[in-house]
């Protein structure tokens, strides 16, 4: 049996596996540029966030309507749910979906039919994260926040990702000012492929009370003994860093020296139908790869509904 766990780092459009894409592409009449799955499976080779980047959002194309949503994520929680995932926190990305022509309304309401009947289906608790793209302008993405007002009831709080460098955390300040002042969480992506100043920033400027990934945190003493001191959630994707290229291989993975400085490191899938495994893999990998043993993947598990946009008394009913 997987230990049970939350997963606080998953982009539900990175769990959109080549067999579903096909079937999506068929019903939707979408010509995807791959002859059959197996030549787009092998397309899933990866230089960097970016290579990664332009096939996930070109895959998207296969997302049209309410339904391939409902579907996109079903598959998922059920996948999830095998894993032994009881909650997930999961980011969408809104403006990705909206520049194709379709409607943040259809987005969010195709995701929520699954999300809806996830608990009864297969036992696993659900929120949501809407992602800005950093990439795009904080006009952009204030746009996309003023475009999610009539559906705030179905989103936790808002992220930030997509491709890091030269896209500093506080260009969304005002953004994350106006997200805080509607009640949703805050969180971003910070310190995966951009330094370590890019953590202090989303702590700072943004007031994030998560990190995603944090990875490049451990460039930086002063910012490791802060994250430390803090008790700041760092939602590591070790899957992602080795297919990513932001680490070699996974045994040079730094999360047993993360969880060793006393980090609150948890771990995650990031993108699993790209990144070679989805959370309760990850888990096995770092115990095979790093020696992570069983007490320390109980700890992580622990964190990680610690860590989640859950209240004390549903936290620890889950564990
Ligand atoms: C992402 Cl791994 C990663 N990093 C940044 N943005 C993303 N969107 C989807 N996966
Ligand atoms: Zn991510």
């Amino acid at each position: 049996m997987p230990i049970p766990k939350a997963e606080l780092h998953l982009h539900i459009e990175g769990t959109l596996e080549p067999e579903l894409a096909f079937e999506l592409a068929a019903r939707n009449g979408v010509e995807l540029p791959y002859a059959d799955t197996e030549e787009l499976r092998k397309a899933y080779l990866f230089d960097d966030l970016q290579s990664f980047l332009d096939l996930y959002y070109g895959l998207m194309a296969v997302l049209r309507t309410e339904a391939d949503f409902e579907d996109l994520a079903d598959a998922y929680l059920a996948r999830a749910a095998a894993q032994g995932v009881r909650h997930a926190e999961i980011f969408f990305d809104p403006q990705a979906h909206i520049a194709r022509g379709v409607p943040i309304a259809t987005v969010i309401e195709g995701l929520a039919r699954a999300l809806d009947r996830s608990e009864e289906r297969h036992g696993v608790s659900t929120r949501l994260i809407m992602c800005f793209l950093r990439d795009q302008s904080a006009e952009s993405a204030m746009e996309t926040l003023h475009a999610a007002r009539p559906h705030l009831d179905r989103i936790i709080g808002v992220g930030l990702d997509s491709a890091e460098v030269g896209h500093p955390p506080a260009k969304f300040k005002e953004v994350y000012e106006a997200a805080a002042a509607l009640g949703l969480r805050l969180v971003a992506h910070a310190g995966e492929e951009g330094p370590p100043a890019y953590i202090t920033e989303a702590l700072d400027v943004l007031r994030v009370e998560r990190v995603d990934h944090g990875l490049r945190c451990m460039e930086d003493p002063e910012l490791v003994e802060r994250l430390v001191r803090e008790r700041v959630p760092l939602t590591l994707c070790p899957l992602s860093n080795v297919r990513l290229r932001a680490i070699d291989v996974l045994e040079e993975h730094p999360l047993a020296r993360m969880m060793d400085a006393g980090l609150m490191c948890t771990v995650n899938s990031d993108d699993p139908a790209y990144f070679g495994g989805y959370v309760d893999d990850t888990f096995h990998a770092v115990r095979e790869a790093l020696g992570i043993d069983q007490e320390r993947l109980r700890t992580l598990a622990r964190n990680s509904f610690e860590a989640a946009f859950l209240d004390r008394d549903a936290a620890d009913e889950a564990l």
